[in-house]
Parts: C-alpha cells; sequence; structure tokens
C-alpha cells in the first residue's frame, strides 16, 4: 500500500516536470544570475545557495558572486564580531555557502580584537547564547527562523551540537511556540525548523532524541500538508521553502498541484524581489538545503548564458499615471493613532508612498534599514521598532497584512494603510 503511494506521488511529480517547468526554472536561474551580476550592496547568500543548487550554472557569475561573498561579507560580518553584535543568522549562511562552494567551513577564520578563530567556532558560540535566551528570556536572541538555520549549518558541516539546542527548538514545535514570524502562521519558520530537524535525524547525532524527533516532524509535516485552496503552503512567499522543508522531511504528499502554483507564480512575475526569486527557484526543482550535504563541484555543467539585455526604448505615452487617494493610518506604541493622506501615482510602491508624505507633511517621518529583503521599515514619527526592541512596524492594507514589503507593495488604488508598532 505505501508502495502505491510513492508511486502516485513519483507520478504525480513527473507530470509535473515538463518541458514548460524547465523553461520556467531555465527563466528564474537567469533572472537570478542577472541579479548576481548587477546588484549593488553585500551579497546575499541565500542567491549563491540557489545558483549552487540549481542543476544549471553558469561558473563565471557563481565564481565571482562566492568571492564577494568571501570578501564582502566575510569583512562585514569580523566588522559585527569585533563590535560584539549578534550575528548568528549571517554565521550560518555563510558556512552554508562555503559548503555549497564545496570549501571547508572549519578552515575559514576570523580575527577578533587580536583572536583568530573559526568560523564554526564563532557560530557555535552564538548559537550557545541563543540557547542562554530561551532559558532565560523563552524565545532566542534573534528569532527561531534564524535559530533553525544555526541548527542546520551546524549540522550539515557535520557538527555535533548542544543536545539542548535541539531540545529546545522541538520543544518550541511541539508547543507551537514558534511565535517570531508574525507573519502567515509562521509557516516559514516551520518549514526552517523542518528542515534542521531532518538533518538532525539524518545525521543520527542524537539516538536518544530520535522518537522525539519523529514527532516533531511529524507535526511540522501535517501542518505544512495543509494546503489552501489555491495549493499555496502559507503564502506564496512561505511556499517555496514550505516545499524545500516536504522535500526535506521525506513527505509522501503530491505536491504537483503546489508546484504548478509556484510555476504560475513565477511566471507571473511574483518573485521579483531576487530573495524571493532565490527561494522559488530551489523550491521548484524540488531541492532543499540538505542537498548541500551531497553537492559535486566536479564536472557540473556550465551550460548558462545570460543573452544580452534589450533595453527596452519607452514609448511616448499620453497617459499620466491615474493619481490614487493613500490613507496612511500610523499607530504607536501606546496606540496613540495620526492619519496622513497622501496622493500617488497609480503603481508606485509603498516605499515611494511614504517618502511623498514625508516631502509633503513636517509632522511624518520614517527611516528604514537595508535586509537582504530590502528596506525594512525600523522607524516611524521618531519610535523605534526593531528586533533588539522585540518590537516591528508592522503594515496592513485595507486590513489585511500585507505579504511583501514597503519597496515591493505597489498602490493599485485607494487603499489605506495602517502602520502599526507590534510586539512580536
Ligand atoms: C522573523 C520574520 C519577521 C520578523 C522580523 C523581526 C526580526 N528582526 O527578527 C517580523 C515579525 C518583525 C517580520 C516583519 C515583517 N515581515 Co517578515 N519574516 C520573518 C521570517 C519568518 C524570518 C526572517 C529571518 O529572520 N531570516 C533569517 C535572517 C538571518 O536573515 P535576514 O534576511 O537577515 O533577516 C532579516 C530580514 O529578513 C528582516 N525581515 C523580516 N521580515 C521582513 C520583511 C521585509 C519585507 C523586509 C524588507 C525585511 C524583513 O528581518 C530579519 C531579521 O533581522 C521571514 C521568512 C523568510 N523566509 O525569510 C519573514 C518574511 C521575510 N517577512 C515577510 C513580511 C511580508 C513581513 C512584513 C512586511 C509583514 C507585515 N505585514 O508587516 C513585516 C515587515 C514590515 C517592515 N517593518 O518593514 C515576508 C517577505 C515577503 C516579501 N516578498 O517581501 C516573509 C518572507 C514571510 C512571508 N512568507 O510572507 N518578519
Amino acid at each position: 500500500m505505501q508502495g502505491l503511494v510513492v508511486l502516485t506521488g513519483i507520478l504525480a511529480f513527473v507530470s509535473f516536470k515538463t518541458c514548460e517547468s524547465d523553461l520556467v526554472t531555465e527563466s528564474l536561474n537567469k533572472q537570478l544570475l542577472r541579479s548576481a551580476q548587477t546588484a549593488q550592496g553585500l551579497p546575499i547568500p541565500t542567491i549563491f545557495l540557489a545558483l549552487r543548487l540549481s542543476g544549471d550554472h553558469n561558473h563565471a557569475i557563481e565564481t565571482n558572486y562566492l568571492n564577494r561573498i568571501t570578501t564582502d561579507l566575510h569583512n562585514d560580518i569580523q566588522r559585527s564580531l569585533s563590535q560584539r553584535k549578534h550575528v548568528v543568522g549571517l554565521l550560518s549562511q555563510y558556512t552554508m555557502c562555503l559548503l555549497a562552494s564545496c570549501t571547508d567551513a572549519h578552515s575559514v577564520t576570523f580575527t577578533v580584537n587580536g583572536h583568530r578563530a573559526s568560523l564554526i567556532t564563532h557560530l557555535k558560540r552564538q548559537m550557545h547564547q541563543e540557547k542562554e535566551s530561551i532559558e532565560h528570556n523563552e524565545r532566542p536572541f534573534s528569532n527561531y527562523f534564524t535559530f533553525s538555520e544555526g541548527i542546520l549549518a551546524l549540522c550539515l558541516s557535520g557538527v555535533r551540537v548542544n543536545g539542548l539546542l535541539i531540545s529546545h527548538l522541538m520543544t518550541a514545535v511541539q508547543h507551537s511556540s514558534l511565535p517570531d514570524a508574525g507573519v502567515e502562521d509562521s509557516t516559514d519558520t516551520l518549514a526552517m525548523a523542518g528542515i534542521a530537524l531532518s538533518c538532525e535525524k539524518n545525521a543520527g547525532f542524537y539516538p536518544h532524541h530520535a522518537a522525539a524527533l519523529d514527532r516533531a516532524i511529524s507535526k511540522i509535516k501535517a501542518r505544512l500538508e495543509e494546503t489552501r485552496p489555491d495549493f499555496h503552503i502559507g503564502n506564496q512567499y512561505s511556499t517555496p521553502i514550505a516545499v524545500m522543508a516536504l522535500v526535506a522531511m521525506g513527505s509522501q504528499k503530491d505536491l504537483s498541484s503546489t508546484l504548478r502554483s509556484l510555476s504560475a507564480d513565477a511566471q507571473s512575475g511574483t518573485y521579483q524581489n531576487p530573495r524571493a526569486l532565490a527561494s522559488a527557484l530551489i523550491g521548484l526543482q524540488t531541492k532543499s538545503y540538505l542537498d548541500l550535504k551531497n553537492i559535486n563541484c566536479q564536472n557540473e555543467k556550465n551550460n548558462l548564458v545570460l543573452e544580452l539585455a534589450v533595453e527596452g526604448v519607452p514609448l511616448p505615452t499620453q497617459n499620466v499615471p491615474q493619481s490614487q487617494e493613500v490613507i496612511v493610518e500610523v499607530v504607536k506604541s501606546d496606540q496613540q493613532i495620526q492619519t496622513y493622506t497622501v496622493h500617488v501615482p497609480m503603481g508606485a510602491s509603498l516605499l515611494c508612498t511614504l517618502e511623498l508624505l514625508q516631502a509633503e507633511n513636517a509632522a511624518f517621518t520614517f527611516d528604514v534599514e537595508p535586509t537582504q529583503w530590502g528596506p525594512f521599515l525600523s522607524n516611524v514619527n521618531g519610535e523605534h521598532a526593531r528586533q533588539m526592541d522585540g518590537r516591528a512596524w508592522l503594515l496592513l492594507a485595507d486590513g489585511i497584512p500585507l505579504s511583501e514589503g514597503i519597496n515591493d507593495f505597489k498602490i493599485q488604488g485607494p487603499h489605506v494603510i495602517i502602520i502599526r508598532n507590534n510586539v512580536y
């Protein structure tokens, strides 16, 4: 009977794997290579991971991106470590990038205030701080997504971590206390936890944890196997990582409808943000970060050639974009509400809307911090809300939480935008 279920799953996957799906994957791969070639600022590790996990490659662009990771990102992490900053997420992602390029992560070192220690040693130290934070404050210093990423990076590197780290993650899963996501029922966080726990299960480091690992993985699997009527898991941006997690956890669920939705999203341009594009490329190829363990840097194809981008000549247009009225409501931490109105061209980003509002109205100010997903709104009207405060500015449009950030969300009509300072 089980054999029949597996066979049905395989057939269903084969039925998704068509010429069209290969073309979509190739197109995403090329978009990601372009973004790797042109992007300014610090490199984004997940972009490199997606390029490396892909079946198709452009070695020159990948090598160039890896160089930026081992210089610019390396130096940035070293600076942060010298300032005693908590950078567990970046340390984990850097470790995975080294694995993806078949480099021994143990050989990479940081010199901090005159002391040299390996990347893995720093990662283990910061994961220890995460553990202490869970024990004292009932939450990691970062969040459970990042905490899981740390466990995963160490596990993939063959490092047997303190068993309490795994226990804390399993407890959080069992008690449904992965609250940090605050977005879409923490699908992304559950998925990352599922990938990390599957790595631990496969590694077999903790034979006495085997039953508890199975229970936690089954719970995550059951949650992620619930799809929406349109076959997404969570929202469009969590679906790729949820697919990765289901693949990593060995789910028997037929994923072909979800993969078709993912492919349709990709074709309709949902994944413009390079960070989102990277996850979509991995998910569409039904791979997961666990595949980094078997990556083979020899005899890889070097088959992706980027055509010269054709500069589109903008056609003269008579139509001035329609102006839309946007009401912006700021709800501060003391629940005081400030309301503003601004008119912006149709299609303008929310970032652009806030810039116009700031220029027109001296009573409204805002600030952003750059992140891998783009600009993160960190300060509104002088009030900070960031990770270190355990608070965040959350965004809603017409009462519905946004599934994109201020740079990606576009004004498509008259909207009431709520910017609320929330505990998360
Ligand atoms: C934890 C988390 C949060 C926390 C971040 C707090 C913190 N600093 O710990 C909270 C709950 C505050 C949060 C808020 C939001 N989030 Co969020 N978040 C996540 C989650 C689950 C993990 C991020 C993480 O820690 N990664 C690990 C670290 C090491 O990598 P990192 O890239 O350096 O992480 C930083 C950024 O990702 C940043 N961040 C987190 N969320 C967002 C969202 C946007 C738009 C930006 C620009 C940055 C950003 O905070 C992280 C820690 O500093 C991701 C899921 C995912 N797949 O990435 C969603 C995710 C990134 N968030 C998302 C969204 C939509 C939001 C909100 C816009 C939701 C809303 N309606 O308000 C807001 C951001 C509003 C703002 N102020 O600009 C989407 C982004 C999709 C997209 N296309 O842009 C994701 C992918 C979830 C999803 N599937 O919908 N988020």
